[in-house]
Formats: structure tokens, C-alpha cells, sequence
């Protein structure tokens, strides 16, 4: 085992990991990832918070805040994001720690289109994300904001993304390990430099792409 996962599993071990509290994550959880990966439909998510609470926050009180380098610093509601294009994304979603959930829905705002609205000013380079639950924390290059399956998401798993789950607001980067999809989105800030979020300074990659990822040859705006 590389040194690098093994500095993960023990950062994953000290963030005390709780697991989703369906059957049939209970079963997949004593099968072992492997095994669960076979099991048909459900829900097969094991439920990561590196903080010990998950913030609950109504649709109504959420607010995501985008700063920085750009031309007009904005807050939007839920109702805000909602009325912004949709796009639906159907993917396998996947834990560097080896488990994976088949043809997750997912549905949101392209982060792109986020960025149109306030307007990138000169000399911004990447983007750092920061989660209502005050210890995660992500990083993106423009470069990957801008691929057409990076979405701020406000529905998954056909429904509001509940509260185990990131809800009301997540990031989802779909072409990346699930380590870069923050939960409780709170604030994007548009900085000079990737600044290497939570889990990449225990040793995940600033870059987690999943293996056979297209993404690198994905053109922006490209379904
Ligand atoms: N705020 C926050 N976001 C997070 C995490 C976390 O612990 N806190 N864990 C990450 C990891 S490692 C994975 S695999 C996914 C898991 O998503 P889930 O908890 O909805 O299953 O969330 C990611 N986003
Ligand atoms: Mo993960």
C-alpha cells in the first residue's frame, strides 16, 4: 500500500466516518465494498463528515456566497440557483476508499455558468470552496470549473439532496473521486492560486481524477 493511501485511511479513521443507515449500506458495509457493488439498486452511499455534525440548513436559509476575483461579488438564495439553467447528470459516483454507487442523478447549476454571472476579473487562477460545516474544504483550477460536468447541485438520488448528503447544496464534480464533491457548499471564493483543500493536505490528490476520466479532453460546453 502507498504511502499516500495510507495516509488517507488514516485520515479517514481520525474524521470518524459515519455510515449511511440504510439496510442495504449495512449490508454492503459487512460484505465489504466489493461485494456491495453488486447489489442491485439502493442506495450504497456511505455517509463522510470529517466534521462531527451535519450542518441542517433549510432551503429557504441557504445562501452561497461568491467573492474574490470577480466583477460582481454575489449571494444566492436556493430559489436563485434553482431558476438558473438546469443540467442532469446520470454517473457513477466514487470513493477513493474503493466504493462506488452506479447511475446517481444528479441535477444543479453548471459551475460555468456561475462564474458567467459574476464575471471572473484578471489574474484569477482557481477556485476555493468552503462547507457550511467550517472543516472541509476544496479547491479547483479554472480550468476544471469550467468543464460542462462540474455542477453546483441542488438535487440528487431524485429528490432535495437531503441533509446527510450535502443538502441543501452540494458540489458535484462529477469527472473526479467523490473527495471533491464538498457538501454544504457555503462560499466560493475566486483566488491566484489552488489553494489544496482538507483532504488533499492528508494526502489525496489536488487533481482526483477517476481513472478512464475523459474529462482532461472535455471541451467547455460540451454535453
Ligand atoms: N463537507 C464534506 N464534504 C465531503 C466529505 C466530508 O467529509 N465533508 N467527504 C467527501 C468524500 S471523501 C466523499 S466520498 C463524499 C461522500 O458523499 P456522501 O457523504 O454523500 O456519501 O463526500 C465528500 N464531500
Ligand atoms: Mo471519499
Amino acid at each position: 500500500m502507498g504511502r499516500r493511501v495510507f495516509f488517507g485511511m488514516v485520515a479517514l479513521g481520525a474524521a470518524g466516518v459515519v455510515f449511511g443507515s440504510t439496510v442495504q449500506s449495512r449490508v454492503g458495509r459487512a460484505l465489504g465494498p466489493g461485494l456491495a457493488d453488486v447489489l442491485p439498486g439502493g442506495n450504497l452511499f456511505q455517509i463522510y463528515s470529517v466534521s462531527d455534525t451535519f450542518p441542517a440548513i433549510s432551503q429557504h436559509a441557504y445562501r452561497l456566497s461568491v467573492s474574490g476575483l470577480v466583477e460582481r461579488p454575489a449571494t444566492f438564495t436556493f430559489a436563485d440557483l434553482e431558476a438558473m439553467p438546469q443540467v442532469r447528470l446520470v454517473r457513477t459516483f466514487q470513493c477513493v476508499t474503493g466504493w462506488r454507487v452506479p447511475d446517481v442523478h444528479w441535477e444543479g447549476v453548471r459551475l460555468s455558468h456561475l462564474l458567467e454571472t459574476v464575471g471572473l476579473r484578471p489574474g484569477s487562477v482557481a477556485l476555493a470552496f468552503d462547507s457550511y460545516d467550517r472543516v472541509d474544504t476544496e479547491s479547483l483550477t479554472l480550468e476544471q470549473a469550467h468543464l460542462s460536468d462540474v455542477i453546483v447541485a441542488t438535487r440528487m438520488l431524485g429528490g432535495p439532496i437531503t441533509t446527510e448528503h450535502g443538502g441543501p447544496v452540494r458540489l458535484y464534480v462529477a469527472p473526479m473521486f467523490g473527495y471533491k464533491s464538498l457538501k454544504w457548499l457555503s462560499a466560493i471564493r475566486v483566488v491566484d492560486a489552488v489553494e489544496p483543500g482538507y483532504w488533499e493536505q492528508y494526502g489525496y490528490p489536488v487533481n482526483g481524477w477517476l481513472e478512464g476520466s475523459t474529462s482532461t479532453t472535455l471541451a467547455p460546453g460540451s454535453a
